[in-house]
């Protein structure tokens, strides 16, 4: 158990217009953006959530935006993260069938390091799910193949956003949570949002690992 702030950098990829953008938004400002905008850029997002036992965690998401398979910049933006959410739109097979396109960039970057990371596959837009095109078994097949944290949502209507993400910091910071606390207790204590870009270089080195006490994972090791 763990006690202060620990602070995690969580990296959001997928194909464009699965609702990455909207994700971060819906999650760190409670906001939904109805016009959509493709990202440009590597801006992140904070947030800290309140985990039992008097553990806080902060969530750095990074919005991989608009950049390719295959580009630099989005492996430096994967690489040294803690965890990885994988999303798709539980309306597009396609989005679905490209994650592992996804997977093999996060495989090709972690490849020479023995670093863990916690991978979640994130099905967005369940408001949606009259119109689902992928089966809840293929996403659950999926996420056992790949060992990553299953997780359905919709940054539309908010549903399922904060109890994912609380579950995702508990798994972060080691912490059990049982069923109700998970649902009880995404208190939200600082939500930021942050242009890297603008930030001066001290500040911007935000993404470096900021616990120094040993994160213990229980991510898979990717090889
Ligand atoms: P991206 O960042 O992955 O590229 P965006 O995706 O967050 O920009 O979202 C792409 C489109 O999907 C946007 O619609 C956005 O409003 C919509 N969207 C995101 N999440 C959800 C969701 O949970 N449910 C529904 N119904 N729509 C969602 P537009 O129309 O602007 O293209
Ligand atoms: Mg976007």
């Amino acid at each position: 158990m763990r006690f202060g702030v620990v602070q995690y950098k969580v990296a959001v990829v997928g194909d464009g217009a699965v609702g990455k953008s909207s994700i971060i938004s819906r999650f760190t400002a409670d906001k939904f953006a109805a016009s959509y905008k493709q990202t440009l850029g590597m801006d992140f997002a904070r947030k800290t959530v309140q985990l039992p036992g008097d553990v806080r965690v902060t969530l750095q998401l990074w919005d991989i935006g608009g950049q390719s398979i295959g580009s630099k910049n989005l492996r430096n933006l994967v690489f040294g993260s803690d965890a990885i959410l994988l999303v798709y739109d539980v309306t597009s097979y396609q989005s679905f069938l490209n994650l592992e396109d996804w997977m093999r960039i996060i495989q090709k970057t972690y490849a020479d390091t023995s670093d863990e990371v916690v991978l979640a596959l994130v099905g967005n837009k369940t408001d949606l799910s009259h119109v689902r095109t992928v089966k809840i078994d293929k996403h659950e097949t999926w996420a056992f193949d790949h060992r990553a944290s299953s997780m359905f949502m919709s940054a539309k209507t908010g549903d399922n956003l904060n109890n994912s993400f609380t579950r995702l910091a508990a798994k972060l910071a080691d912490v059990h949570l049982s069923r109700p606390e998970v649902d009880a207790a995404a208190k939200v204590v600082e939500a930021t949002i942050i242009n890297h870009d603008a930030l001066p270089a001290a500040e911007a080195d935000v993404t470096a690992p900021t616990d120094t006490r040993g994160k213990k994972k229980k991510g898979c090791i990717l090889m």
